[in-house]
C-alpha cells in the first residue's frame, strides 16, 4: 500500500472523454466560470477562445480575449481563459476554465458552445470524481470537497478544511500500516512454519489491542463531535406561556414568532439557524407542554414539541420567574436538559437561585444562557477537533473495529493464523473504504452523487 500523493509533473495520464459544466451557481452574479475537463480540453477552447495569445501556450495563465460559438461565430462574451495541462490540473486531466460574466444566460451560452465542439455535460462530481481516479485526492479529500462547499458555518467550514488537508487519513493510514504489519508477522507463521506458541499470540493481542483503542477513539469523536459537522439542535420547551417564543425572537433577532399573553399560542414548531461562536446552531420554537391540552391542535402541537425533546441535542426549559412550574417530562436525559428562570424583570426574588436567569424582554442574561448551552454541549470555543467521520466513514470504522474484535476472539481462541489474518484482511478492507483504496461502483456512485454538477 503506498500513500496517495500528488502527482509528479512526468507521470502520465490517459485521458477521459471531454466533460464540461458550469462551476458557478446559475443566477446574477459578476462572474460565471465554465469549466472543461479531459481528452481534447486544449483543442475546444482554441475552437472557441479568440485571443491574441493562445492559453494553450501559456499554461496556467489568465488570458482576455472573446468567446465565440465554433459553428455560428457569434460572439458570446469577453472572458478570461486559463488552461492547465495535466497532470497539474485539478482533475489531473488537460483543464481549462472560462471566468465570463456571471448570470443565468451567459454562462449557459458558453457551456453550450463548448457542447458543440463534442464535449459533454459533466456528471454531478466528476470533475472531482476524476481527480479522485487520477489520484489528486484522497477519497475522504474528495469528500471534504462536497462538504466545504456545503457548510452552512465557520465551524463546518473549518472541519471541511481540515478534511481536505487529508486530517482522516492521517490518522487511519498509521492503524492501516500496523494492521499490515500483523498481517505480515501471521503470514510468516503459516509461510515459515515459525512457532505458533503463546508468547507470539500475546505480542499480537498486543498490538492488536492498541490498534483497536486507536481506531476506538476515532470512531467515538463522532459521537461527542458531530454538532461541528451537523450543527446544534437547540430545543426551547416549556409550560404554555413560559416566554418560548419571546426567548426564541430574542436570539434570533426579529420578531419570527408569534407572542402573546394567551397560553397556548405556538402549535407548530418553529426553526431558525443562528450562528454562535461559529458553530451553526437550529433553534426550535414549540408548543407549551401543559398538563391536559384543550383541543385537538394543541394536543398534535405538543407531539410535535415531545418529539422534538427526543431529537434535540440540548433542551433549555424554561420556568418563568412569576409562575415557576413544572419541570421537563419524566424520561429525557437529564445531561440534555438546562433548566432555567425566564421572565427574570418579573423575579421579585422568587426565582430560584440555582438556576440560570435570562429575561427575552431586557436582554439580560441571555448571554450566560449561551455559554451555558454551549458548555453543556461540550463546546470550548476555539478547539474544535481535525477529523470527524462523516456517516459512511463511521459505517466503515464500525466494520472495521467489528472485523477486528472477531480478529481477537479468534486468536484469544488459538484460531489458525490464517483465520485470523483473514478477518483482519476484512477490517483493513473496511478502512480502505474510507480512503478510497478499496473501491466499488456502489461507492464511487454512493460518494459523488451527492455532489453538484461542476464541481
Ligand atoms: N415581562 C416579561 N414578559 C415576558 C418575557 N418573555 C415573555 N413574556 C410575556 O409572556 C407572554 C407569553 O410569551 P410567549 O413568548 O408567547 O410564551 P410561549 O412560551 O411561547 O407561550 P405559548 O406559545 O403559548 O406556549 C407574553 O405576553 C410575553 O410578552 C420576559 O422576559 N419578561
Ligand atoms: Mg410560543
Amino acid at each position: 500500500m503506498s500513500a496517495l500523493g500528488p502527482l509528479q509533473e512526468a507521470d502520465c495520464l490517459s485521458q477521459a472523454d471531454l466533460i464540461a459544466a458550469i462551476s458557478t451557481a446559475i443566477g446574477p452574479g459578476a462572474v460565471g466560470i465554465v469549466r472543461l475537463s479531459g481528452q481534447g480540453a486544449a483543442w475546444a477552447l482554441e475552437k472557441a477562445f479568440v485571443s491574441q495569445t493562445s492559453p494553450v501556450s501559456r499554461p496556467r495563465s489568465m488570458v482576455f480575449g472573446k468567446l465565440v460559438h465554433p459553428a455560428t461565430g457569434a460572439i458570446l462574451d469577453h472572458v478570461l481563459a486559463a488552461f492547465f495541462p495535466s497532470p497539474c490540473s485539478f482533475t489531473g486531466e488537460d483543464t481549462a476554465e472560462i471566468f465570463c460574466h456571471g448570470g443565468h444566460t451567459v454562462p449557459r451560452l458558453i457551456l453550450e458552445a463548448f457542447l458543440a465542439t463534442g464535449a459533454r455535460l459533466a456528471n454531478p462530481g466528476e470533475f472531482t470524481q476524476r481527480a479522485f481516479l487520477n489520484g489528486r485526492l484522497g477519497l475522504d479529500q474528495a469528500e471534504a470537497v462536497a462538504e466545504l462547499v456545503a457548510a452552512q458555518s465557520e465551524a463546518e467550514a473549518a472541519l471541511a478544511t481540515s478534511h481536505l488537508e487529508g486530517a482522516l487519513s492521517h490518522r487511519i493510514r498509521p492503524a492501516m500500516e500496523g494492521l499490515l504489519g500483523l498481517k505480515a508477522e501471521l503470514a510468516a507463521i503459516l509461510d515459515f512454519e515459525e512457532d505458533w506458541d503463546e508468547a507470539k499470540s500475546s505480542s499480537l493481542l498486543a498490538k492488536l489491542d492498541d490498534l483497536m483503542a486507536e481506531l476506538t477513539v476515532l470512531r467515538n469523536i463522532r459521537a461527542c463531535s458531530r454538532v461541528f459537522r451537523d450543527g446544534l439542535r437547540l430545543v426551547l420547551a416549556g409550560r404554555p406561556n413560559a416566554g418560548k417564543s419571546s426567548l426564541f425572537n430574542a436570539l434570533v433577532g426579529r420578531d419570527r414568532a408569534l407572542v402573546s399573553p394567551r397560553p397556548g399560542t405556538t402549535r407548530d414548531f418553529l426553526e431558525a439557524a443562528i450562528s454562535w461562536e461559529g458553530l451553526r446552531v437550529e433553534l426550535v420554537d414549540t408548543a407549551g407542554l401543559g398538563d391536559c391540552p384543550e383541543d385537538e391542535l394543541e394536543a398534535r402541537g405538543q407531539e410535535f414539541a415531545r418529539q422534538e425533546l427526543e431529537e434535540a441535542d440540548v433542551v433549555i426549559w424554561l420556568h418563568p420567574a412569576n409562575a415557576p412550574g413544572a419541570g421537563p417530562p419524566p424520561g429525557l436525559p437529564a445531561a440534555k436538559v438546562l433548566e432555567a428562570t425566564s421572565k427574570a424583570d418579573l423575579a421579585d426574588g422568587r426565582s430560584s437561585p440555582e438556576r440560570p436567569s435570562f429575561s427575552a424582554l431586557t436582554g439580560q442574561g441571555l448571554d450566560n444562557l449561551k455559554t451555558l448551552v454551549l458548555e453543556m454541549a461540550g463546546i470550548v470555543p476555539g478547539r474544535q477537533p481535525e477529523a470527524v467521520p462523516n456517516l459512511r466513514q463511521q459505517k466503515a470504522l464500525e466494520e472495521c473495529l467489528k472485523c477486528l474484535s472477531l480478529a481477537r476472539q479468534a486468536l484469544l481462541g488459538c484460531q489458525p493464523p490464517d483465520i485470523i489474518s483473514l478477518e483482519i484482511g476484512d477490517a483493513l478492507d473496511s478502512l480502505g473504504q474510507i480512503t478510497g483504496q478499496i473501491l466499488s461502483e456502489d461507492l464511487l456512485a454512493e460518494v459523488f452523487d451527492r455532489f453538484c454538477v461542476g464541481k
